[in-house]
Order: C-alpha cells, then structure tokens, then sequence
C-alpha cells in the first residue's frame, strides 16, 4: 500500500492560506460579480465565465446550491417544466418525463452536476462569504462590500471589523427570496422592492425570465429575487424558470460587458 507523503502542518496552512491570497487578490477586480450560488447563480456564472469573462460568486453558506440540493419539500427530486430540461440534457443528468412538459430528475444529481459545471467554466466561489453592502457611485452599482459570514452573527463589541470591498461593472442578485443585493439599495430609498406574489405556476415561470434584467444601474436580478423585486407571482418546487433566468442574465451582463 502506497504510503502518505511526509508533508505536515506547516506545508498545508502555507498552501491553503497562499493560493486562497493570490486568487482573493486577483478577483478584487472581476467582471461580474454574483451574489448567490442557487440555481439561477450557478447558471448565470458558467455562461459568462464560459465567455471568457472572469466572474466570481459570493455564498454565505458553505455550500453552494441554495435551494436546489432540497428540489421540493423534503423530498429530494426536482421538477422541472418544458423548456428547462435542456439544461438538464447539456449537464447529462438523467430525467423522466412524467407528463407532457414536465420532467422529474434527483435534486443532489441536478444540484452537483450544475456545480461542476460552473466550476469547470472558470466561476470562482468565495464561500462562507456575505453580502454586507454596495459599492454605488454616480447612481450606478459598481462593487460588493463583503465579509466573512461568521462574523455577522458576533456582537459588535467583539468584531469591530471592516468590511472587505472588491470591484466590478456589474453585479448580479441570484439570493433567491430574500432579494439581499436588492434590499441594499432599497435601504437607502433608492428603489422599491414589491415583495412576492403568490403561488401561481401557471403563469409565475414566464414572468421570472421575461423580467430578468437590470434593475438599477450596474445590478441585474435573477431567479426568485426577480420574483421579489416586481411582485410575481412564486411557482413552488420547479426549477425550469431559475436555469431559463440565470442564462437570460448572463446574456444581459455579457451585453454590457462589450
Ligand atoms: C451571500 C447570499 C446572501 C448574501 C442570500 O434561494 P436560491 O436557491 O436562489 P435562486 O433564485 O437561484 O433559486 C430559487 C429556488 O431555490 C427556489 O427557492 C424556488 C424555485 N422557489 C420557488 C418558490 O415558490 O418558493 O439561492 C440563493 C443563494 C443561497 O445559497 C443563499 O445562501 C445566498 O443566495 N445568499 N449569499 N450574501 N447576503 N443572501
């Protein structure tokens, strides 16, 4: 049997703590920042570091597929309404149609199979990672003031801690519900957020992607904070309309990256 090599302590902080520097430093300065690593993240980060652009996703969680992993209730399969099971076809993940325009797949499979892709496309993730604020000058969104995700829940008097800014053209909200890119932006009067409809499958999958876009200058939304942002109505525990939505903002950003 094959024998682990001498290396020891010293050697893993070193190779840890020097290439996580090295990127961190090179991605300051990206071309799109993503905020979330749900579905409509994950698609909208491969399709544009697969044009070449450099793009980085930040997840609070140390996870990336927000709600994907779980796909519907706690039950883990995910389904996914005609014409959102191309993406399932270009990832290789099995399917089975149950009825006409509906496929069911497993939720880790679709989830892990998305991931790789992303990863392998060239999207760097910083994990662990938060959204604290923007970065907005002359009216236009233009950076992410982040911090470690632990250091949001110590008491103030403990983690008197700045905030870490880094730079890009254009940032994309893909947290899902919440809207937290968006939110931001409300909290200084600078928008208005309509909150969530509510379930209405029917017609909820169309809106999301039609109004996939640029909600402020600088800052597209995606997925379910699409939803968030112009009060449409939600589609419950299927997935189509997040992929559909994450490639109609990564068209969106490549556009303006021109
Ligand atoms: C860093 C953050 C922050 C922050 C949040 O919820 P998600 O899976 O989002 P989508 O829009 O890609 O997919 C939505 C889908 O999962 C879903 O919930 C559906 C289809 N619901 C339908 C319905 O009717 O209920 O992922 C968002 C990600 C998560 O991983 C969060 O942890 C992360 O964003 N996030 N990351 N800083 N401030 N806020």
């Amino acid at each position: 049997m094959d024998k682990f090599s001498p290396v020891g302590e010293k050697e893993i902080t070193r190779a840890i703590v020097s290439e996580f520097t090295t990127e961190f430093n090179e991605y300051v300065e990206s071309d799109c920042i993503i905020v979330g690593g749900g579905p409509s993240g994950l698609v909208a980060g491969r399709d544009i570091a697969r044009a070449g652009k450099k793009v980085v996703i930040i997840e609070r969680n140390n996870y990336l597929g927000g709600g994907f992993w779980s796909g519907g209730y706690l039950m883990p399969k995910v389904t996914v309404r005609h014409p959102g099971e191309k993406l399932l076809d270009e990832l290789n993940v099995p399917y089975k149609v149950v009825s006409e325009g509906l496929a069911v797949c497993d939720a880790p499979y679709a989830c892990a199979s998305l991931i790789a892709a992303a990863c392998a496309a060239g999207v760097r993730v910083f994990n662990m990672t938060m959204l604290e604020d923007l970065v907005v000058k002359e009216g236009k969104v233009c950076g992410a003031v982040i911090n470690w995700s632990p250091v949001a829940s110590l008491p103030r008097q403990v983690a008197a801690l700045d905030p870490v800014a880094i730079e890009a053209p254009v940032l994309i909200d893909a947290t899902g519900h919440d809207a937290s890119v968006v939110k931001k932006l409300e909290q200084r009067g600078l928008i208005k957020i309509k909150g969530e409809g509510a379930l209405w499958i029917e017609k909820s999958e169309d809106l999301i992607v039609e109004n996939t876009g640029e909600c402020f200058p600088g800052l597209i939304v995606t997925g379910m904070a699409v939803g968030a942002v112009y009060g449409l109505p939600r589609m419950g525990p299927t997935f189509g309309s997040m992929f559909l939505s994450g490639e109609a903002a990564a068209r969106v950003v490549l556009e303006k990256l021109k």
